[in-house]
């Protein structure tokens, strides 16, 4: 299931998780595979699922055919949706192109097409290779293990004549809880008049029979709901919407909050907000990017347990089902586009602009209704510093915006000093590692000071929000040592105790933390990348690769919570 919960309940859809007829062509390219229907499988893989998590395939990089067969019973309108594909892939079905997709991550969906009765077989070629002329989003230097496969769900959809394309949910006013719902529908053929409903937890809204001229279009129904609980990370309260046009039917939740930054602070229906958190990874040694939910369950778990209550989600788009998890929870989270160091050349690149904004359009597209989504960010670390990557930041800043205007636009620099691209930012955020990349534990507080003295002096930032949307030191899970070490556990401890005293007991300036990193991940098989991450992991987590807390977890916790009292 791509969600935690079904999206239809009159619209047919068939789920198509399950195991595959998996063959790895290795160093074969896409269009080597001239008749995709004479290819042999001699394996099987699991959808969702990473191919080169399982030991015969692990670390191998290259071509993999995944089979799976669909039985068609009556003619009609379907198409297939795939939850995200890392990080290429191309989808036949009886052999025929139907389409290609670049860059992991995110949902996407073939053109509807009427398909007459009978046994088809779906093939997906998916290609893990670090290729930019296939993938521009997904380099070889980023700091993460680029794990390949049909990552996420897979469904069939059976459309009928007409159809819900998307569903937008946005509140205009928490206080008289005012919301609007975008709906675009298609069609397949004029219907002329259709009955349009719109049911709130079960309770009917809008009832109405619409005209529709057009084949394709967008409906647009504003109300009140008086009374309705709002959504708050306090009061998480969720509202369960259910369209129906003509036989379709799309379900989604929502919550009645509004976001807005004003000055130094960042407020979910006018009540400020400190965010206390981590930057998470959505990884598992044994299951890559596939996390399965209950691990998602239990990550939430600890940082609540941590008196977290904010996630970055670095550094690419999340899975839907854990933010209908941090929906349910209240967490409040920050969604961004994959992007990581990202240099001018880069940004300049006709390919690499327009697979952001298609990364950035299929983001916003599947998860705007997530009311734990807060803030929006991109090209973390990118170079923001040169003049050169400006119009690219506004290019692509502008583009997000007109995508959700009703979100704060964000993204973590490391270049707060020089940064040419601040004062395109709703929030500005800092990456940044004293104690641990540069100085000692002692260094920490004066470089704390130092940087708020530059953003809110000549760097001109001083009505913005803060967050330091990265801070934290390595620990080896298990590496104890009494001199406090780097790599120990003990030197973390030492390092987020002082970072938090300093941001929140010391000085309130920050609006917001969060930690590098949630748990341990694998890293880049890069050689110039293994020789500073010990076991070929990223170990800056307050919990090691198995959720295993080490010390840090504890000393965090009880630093949030005394913020809390
Ligand atoms: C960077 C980057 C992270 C991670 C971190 C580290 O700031 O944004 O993805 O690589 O450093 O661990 O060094």
């Amino acid at each position: 299931m791509i969600r935690n919960f079904r999206e239809h309940i009159r619209r047919q859809v068939i789920s198509l998780d399950g195991t595959w007829d998996f063959n790895y062509l290795d160093n074969m390219m896409a269009n080597d595979v001239r008749d995709v229907t004479r290819l042999t499988y001699d394996d099987r893989m699991m959808v969702p699922g990473c191919f080169d998590v399982v030991p015969r395939y692990a670390g191998q990089r290259g071509l993999a055919a995944y089979r799976t067969q669909i039985n068609v019973r009556e003619g009609d309108t379907y198409r297939l949706v795939f939850g995200a594909v890392n990080h290429w892939c191309r989808v036949l079905l009886n052999g025929m192109l139907i389409r290609d997709h670049r860059n992991g991550f995110t949902r996407f969906q073939t053109r509807a097409a009427t398909l007459p009765p009978g046994d088809y077989d779906l093939v997906l070629l998916v290609d893990n290779r670090i290729n930019p002329k296939q993938a521009a989003l997904h380099l070889d230097y980023y700091d993460w293990y680029h794990y390949g496969g049909i990552i996420r769900g897979v469904e069939l959809h059976r459309l009928g004549q007409i159809w819900i394309d998307s569903l937008r949910v946005i509140t205009d006013d928490y206080e008289s809880r005012r919301i609007s719902v975008d709906l675009r529908y298609d069609s397949n053929t004029r219907v002329g008049m259709v009955p349009l409903s719109i049911q709130v937890d079960g309770e009917p809204v809008v009832e109405e029979t619409v005209e529709l001229t057009n084949l394709a279009g967008s409906l647009v129904r504003s109300f009140e709901l008086p009374g309705a609980a709002l959504w708050s990370p306090d009061a998480p309260n969720l509202h369960r919407i259910e369209v129906r046009l003509g036989n379709d039917d799309q379900i989604e939740r929502f919550g009645i909050r509004q976001v807005e930054v004003r000055g130094r602070e960042i407020l979910i229906n006018g009540e400020a907000q400190r965010l206390l958190g981590v930057n998470r990874h959505e990884m598992h040694p044994d299951t890559g990017f596939s996390t399965p939910t209950a691990v998602m369950r239990t990550d939430l778990d600890l940082l609540k347990a941590m008196g977290g209550n904010f996630v970055r989600g670095s550094h690419y788009p999340q899975d839907p089902r854990f933010l209908d998890l941090c929906d349910e929870m209240g967490f409040m989270v920050w969604v961004e586009a994959t992007g990581w160091q990202n240099t001018p050349d880069q940004l300049k690149k006709e390919q690499f602009r327009s697979d952001m904004r298609t990364v950035m359009a299929e983001m916003v597209e599947d998860s705007a209704n997530h009311p734990s989504i807060i803030m929006w960010g991109l090209l973390n670390e990118g170079t923001d510093n040169d003049p050169k990557s400006v119009p690219a930041y506004k290019n692509f800043i502008n583009h997000l915006r007109k995508l959700d205007p009703t979100r704060p636009i964000t993204f973590a620099s490391n270049h707060p000093y020089d940064s040419e691209c601040l004062n395109l930012a709703d929030i500005v955020s800092v990456n940044l590692y004293p104690g641990w990349y540069g100085g000692e534990l002692d260094d920490i507080a004066p470089i704390l000071d130092g940087l708020v003295a530059h953003l809110d002096g000549e760097g001109g930032q001083a009505d913005k929000p803060l967050i330091i949307s990265e801070i934290g030191a390595g620990a080896v899970p298990g590496w104890r040592d009494r001199n406090q070490a780097r790599w120990s556990e003990e030197y973390q401890v030492k390092l987020l105790q002082t970072v938090i005293d300093h941001l929140f007991v010391q000085r309130d300036r920050a609006a917001g933390l969060a930690i590098w990193q949630y748990c341990d991940v694998r890293a880049s098989d890069k050689v110039e990348r293994m020789l500073t991450r010990p076991r070929g992991f990223n170990n800056k987590g307050v919990v090691d690769e198995y959720r295993r807390p080490k010390l840090a977890f504890d000393a965090v916790a009880a630093a949030f919570k005394a913020l809390a009292t």
